[in-house]
């Protein structure tokens, strides 16, 4: 599989660090989301609740060595998927290979992502502004791949109170950030109702990362 830069894409630099690949999945979202949905059948998604006892409006679940979860203890990467008590489903090779190259592509050349999380979003649900800081190497960037209706992605700073500046990502588009962004906030804006002519009404967003 070289189809990866086949089909046209453009990239822009957001902020520092931080890059939009503009359709970047497209030329392999066939062989992606049937990948998608073979995860999804062995680790169904699930509404996780946050410490403080609210439900995410986003359903999630993970594929690659660790998994990230949220429940009454916190934010954490496990290995094994809590409903199943398997550990996650393997990151599929087209994953590994989009996360790879997209991350080549903004500069970073080394990434090694060993975790996937998978956020679906329908009508109206939305992620609040957050950090990604969980993970041990924050040097290792982290790769954004959306599929399904549109979002608006909410990209802040360093502190909660920063201005956001708001991008629209589409299916197929690929965010890549790290370096100076790699911390700043970030959120979803409830989703405005869309309809995709593969995946119906729903979003769904791939991040890969180094976790361990
Ligand atoms: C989303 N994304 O796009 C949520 N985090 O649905 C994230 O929370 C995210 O896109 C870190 C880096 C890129 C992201
Ligand atoms: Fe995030």
């Amino acid at each position: 599989m070289d189809l990866f830069n086949d089909m046209p894409f453009s990239k822009l630099e957001i902020v520092k660090d931080a890059y939009l690949l503009k359709a970047y999945a497209l030329a392999n979202d066939k062989v992606l989301i049937t990948d998608l949905e073979s995860i999804i059948s062995q680790a169904p998604l699930r509404h996780m609740m946050t410490k403080m006892g609210f439900t995410m409006s986003a359903a999630m679940t993970n594929c690659g060595t660790l998994g990230w979860l949220s429940d009454c203890k916190g934010y954490r990467y496990a290995v094994k998927n809590p409903l199943t008590d398997q550990p996650w489903p393997l990151m599929p090779a087209s994953f590994q290979q989009l996360a790879i190259l997209a991350a080549a592509e903004a500069g970073f050349n080394d990434f090694k992502p060993d975790a996937c999380l998978i956020n679906q979003y329908r009508v109206g649900a939305s992620m609040g502004l957050h950090q990604d800081k969980n993970e041990l190497d924050i040097h290792q960037p982290v790769v954004s791949v959306s599929f399904g209706i549109p979002a608006i992605f909410q990209l802040g700073g360093l502190t909660r109170a920063d201005k956001t500046i708001k991008i629209p990502l589409e299916h197929g588009d690929v965010v890549v950030w790290g370096g100076e962004s790699r911390l700043y906030f970030h959120g979803i804006a409830p989703l405005k109702m869309h309809t995709h002519p593969v995946l119906g009404a729903y979003r769904y967003n791939l991040t890969f990362r180094k976790a361990g």
